[in-house]
């Protein structure tokens, strides 16, 4: 009866351990502070959260491009968490579209992708994405998904940064990439009412591939023997 009892106790631990493996991201915090800040969009967090001003990427986005006047797409690179105008909000009409809510950001290079924060909005819960990706490509046009999350809420709280490795929540990255996507394909509430929200994206990353320092190291050869 006793080994009974232990058995169905290390049965249960492995359950638990397992299942929290399987959620190896980090919760940073709550609000602004939280954030990491200095980004690959605004490695000096001097963006103008009202307008498309001193950041270091060009955003496109197939819903509510802009910074200012609402709580358009590119306020989830504003550096700010808050109500209104701090967010993406709220989803256009019938529900979100088959290719997904996209915001992509173009950086100043390519880099590959070390870690990344994504942060809740203000709103319930049911407007948070559950079913999302992060995509990376070097024409805009072809994206390679770096990350995906299917049917699974991340956040605990509102306003909350959580922060992904590579290495632990996604695979190490060999490709560095010149534009980053995010794409939302479901949530809670879609298609109903205000369906969707999102707070802040962060990427941090490496400038250049392996392949550049193999041919970095071809050229120091190269200039030795001359
Ligand atoms: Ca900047
Ligand atoms: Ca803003
Ligand atoms: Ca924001
Ligand atoms: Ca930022």
């Amino acid at each position: 009866m006793k080994t009974m009892l232990v058995l169905v106790g290390l049965v249960l631990m492995l359950a638990i351990g397992t299942s929290n493996m399987a959620h190896a991201w980090e919760v940073l915090g709550v609000g602004t502070e939280a954030l990491l800040g200095g980004d690959l969009t605004d490695p000096e967090n001097d963006g103008d959260p009202e307008a498309d001003v001193n950041y270091n990427a060009i955003f496109t986005s197939n819903d509510e491009p802009g910074f200012g006047g609402g709580e358009f797409s590119f306020n989830v690179f504003d550096n700010l968490l808050g109500p209104s105008n701090d967010k993406w909000c709220c989803g256009p009409a019938g529900g979100i579209p088959e290719e997904g809510l996209q915001i992509t950001a173009q950086l100043e290079g390519a880099y590959t992708l070390t870690h990344f924060t994504i942060s809740s909005a203000n709103d319930e819960a049911p407007r948070d994405p559950t079913t999302w990706a992060i995509q990376g490509s070097n024409d805009g046009v072809n994206f390679t998904t770096i990350f995906s999350l299917e049917d699974e809420s991340v956040w605990t709280e509102r306003l909350q940064v959580v922060r992904f490795d590579a290495g632990s929540d996604f695979d190490v990255q060999s490709t560095a990439y010149e534009y980053l996507r995010f794409v939302c394909y479901n949530t809670v509430g879609n298609p109903n009412g205000a369906y969707y929200q999102l707070g802040e994206i962060e990427y941090f990353g490496s400038m250049g591939t392996a392949v550049d320092s193999k041919a970095k190291l071809t050229t120091t050869w190269g200039d030795l023997k001359e």
